[in-house]
């Protein structure tokens, strides 16, 4: 059983240590019976206790069961913006014993398509301004479908919830890699358990901590790094629907957090709309970042220049880590420590990390790269229904992540990905054969090469080569046009080559580093 442990769990007022806990209930859940009546979510129309949020998932896992007494693993999709719906529909799926799989609120009707039927989901609980996209792919597909605001606190007879054992699997999250389409990555509670309890050690979270939370809601930054660690320590979060500047610099202003988590692209923005502005309004927003307790950057690499722009700016010393969906977060920079621009600190608690060089050699020296892999509690378990994947993703137990570092004076720096075929944009993985999978659709393209090309604001930008039908034209305004109902906004090329011939090598096979050089 998942009794309260030692990490830090903040002192209560009002601890409800008079009710009945429920044997083998998940740590989580068992946790926000002790948080009780403290604020979990700040939302514009009101605040939702801890208390609340239980009261509601219950409700939400006696809907899901209908009559059965456990879901069994079954998949369940979740469509919902931050907030309390959101947290109720993820507490109540875990509590009846389904599997998570949260989708993205930015994803094409055929991308939807894809996440549901390659989960094999029965349900999906949408927000009810989702309901024209959903509706009638759900009727299709067979599937019931729940509107969260519909879900009221008279929609399901309270019934016993089944025990949930640590090592079930607990939530699907997809991510685009080095196959032409998306793998739904599994947790089972327990890593998403030490995945948590890594990053409340780590960094010190505290009962009192109060979080913005604007990061998308399928990926692990925003589920794990931000809202779980923060329910887990009896935190309060504050729920934005997207990452929408003027209403976060006014909270900003009001002193209203302590901790602050973002992607460098939102950095990169921040100091864009903060450099220009009035000193007056300034200095009100730059005295709310300087007060927070933490500031971290991840999903991408933070740029030197960008963490130093900020330090000088707002005083403030980003903490940069590193983390992958399959992993959790794997390696920080210090909380009390040095934060050193450019890397990304040690390996986290729990979590063990080696070097590995090409030939598969263990590296033992400073400054000689070689692939990270990693082990530990916090590691997945396996890609969903891809059994030959999963192994081949493996080295001895150790997960093979694709990405190169070295470690200088104690501290490992990112130096860059073994497949040029994976592009990061804004924080999002991009899979570049996903990307050519869908262009090769249009009926002007005859031949195409997408890459990532460097760039300021979001890392690396889509960028795609094409090789045209004979007789046709094609203009990056009408293939972005084109592309909207195939793929999400950020999935679509924002540069445009079009050339005669794709360079190749003797084999044939397109050789990425010279199409880069086309550009
Ligand atoms: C938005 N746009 C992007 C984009 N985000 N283009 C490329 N890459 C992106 N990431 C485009 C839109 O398509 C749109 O184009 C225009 O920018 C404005 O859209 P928007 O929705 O208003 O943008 P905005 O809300 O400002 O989004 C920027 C962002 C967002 C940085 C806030 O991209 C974001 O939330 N990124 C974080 C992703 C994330 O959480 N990754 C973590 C993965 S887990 P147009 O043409 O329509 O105008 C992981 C592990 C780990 O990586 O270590 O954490
Ligand atoms: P995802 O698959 O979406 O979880 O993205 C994980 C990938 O993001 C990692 O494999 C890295 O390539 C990249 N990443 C995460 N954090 C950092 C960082 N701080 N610096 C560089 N790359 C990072």
């Amino acid at each position: 059983m998942a009794a309260l442990d030692p990490v830090r769990i903040g002192t209560r007022p009002t601890v409800r240590r008079t009710q009945a806990r429920i044997m083998n209930e998940l740590s989580l859940i068992a946790r926000a019976r002790f948080h009780g009546e403290a604020v979990a979510i700040r939302a514009p129309n009101g605040k939702h206790s801890y208390q609340e949020l239980l009261d509601r998932s219950a409700i939400v896992a006696g809907l899901l069961l209908e009559d059965d007494a456990d879901l069994v693993e079954a998949r369940v999709a979740c469509l919902i913006p931050a907030g309390f719906d959101y947290v109720a529909t993820q507490w109540g799926i875990w509590r009846a014993g389904g599997i998570f799989v949260p989708l993205s609120l930015s994803a094409t009707v055929p991308e939807l398509e894809y996440t549901l039927t390659d989960s094999q989901v029965s349900c999906l609980v949408a927000a009810c301004d989702q309901a024209e996209k959903v509706r009638e792919l759900c009727e299709r597909l067979g599937l019931r479908l729940l509107f969260a605001e519909e879900i009221t606190d008279e929609a399901s007879p309270s019934k016993p919830l089944p025990e949930v054992a640590p090592d079930r699997r607990a939530m699907i999250l997809y991510t685009s890699g080095t196959t032409s389409r998306p793998k739904g990555v599994v947790t089972t509670h327990a890593n998403i358990e030490a995945q948590i309890k890594s990053l409340v050690e780590a960094w010190e979270w505290q009962a009192d901590d109060r979080i913005p939370l604007f990061l998308p809601m399928h990926h692990i930054h925003g589920i794990i790094n931000v809202l779980s660690c923060a329910m887990w320590s009896g935190a309060t979060i504050e729920p934005f629907a997207k990452f929408d500047l003027s209403p976060i610099l006014d909270r900003v202003a009001a002193g209203a957090w302590s901790l602050f988590m973002a992607v460098p692209t939102i950095y990169v923005r921040l100091i864009q709309t903060l450099e220009p502005m009035p000193e007056d309004k300034r200095e009100e927003i730059i005295a709310g970042f300087a007060g927070m307790r933490l500031m971290v950057s991840g999903s991408a690499a933070l740029p030197a220049s960008v963490h130093e722009t900020w330090q000088s700016l707002t005083g403030q010393r980003l903490l940069e880590r590193y983390g992958m969906t399959e992993i959790g977060m794997g390696l920080s920079n210090l909380y009390r420590g040095e934060r050193r621009p450019g890397a990304v600190g040690r390996p986290l608690p729990r979590v063990e990390i080696r070097l590995k060089s090409e030939s598969g050699k263990l590296i033992e020296a400073e400054d000689q790269p070689g692939e990270i892999q990693v082990r530990g509690p916090g590691v997945f378990l396996e890609y969903w229904n891809r059994p030959d994947v999963t192994e081949n993703s493996f080295d001895d137990g150790w997960f093979r992540t694709g990405d190169v570092a070295v470690v200088e004076s104690g501290y490992f720096r990112i130096m860059g990905r073994q497949s040029i075929d994976i592009i990061k944009s804004g924080g999002y993985k991009l899979s570049a054969l996903e990307i050519e999978a869908a262009l090769l659709d249009h009926p002007a393209i005859r031949e195409c090469a997408v890459v990532g090309l460097p760039d300021e604001t979001w890392g690396e930008a889509v960028s795609a080569a094409v090789v045209l039908e004979a007789g046709s034209v094609l203009s990056l305004e009408a293939l972005r046009k084109w592309s909207r109902d195939r793929l999400s906004s950020y999935r679509i090329p924002k540069r445009l080559l079009v050339v005669e011939q794709l360079p190749r090598n003797a084999m044939g096979k397109v050789t990425k580093p010279s199409v880069v050089e086309l550009f």
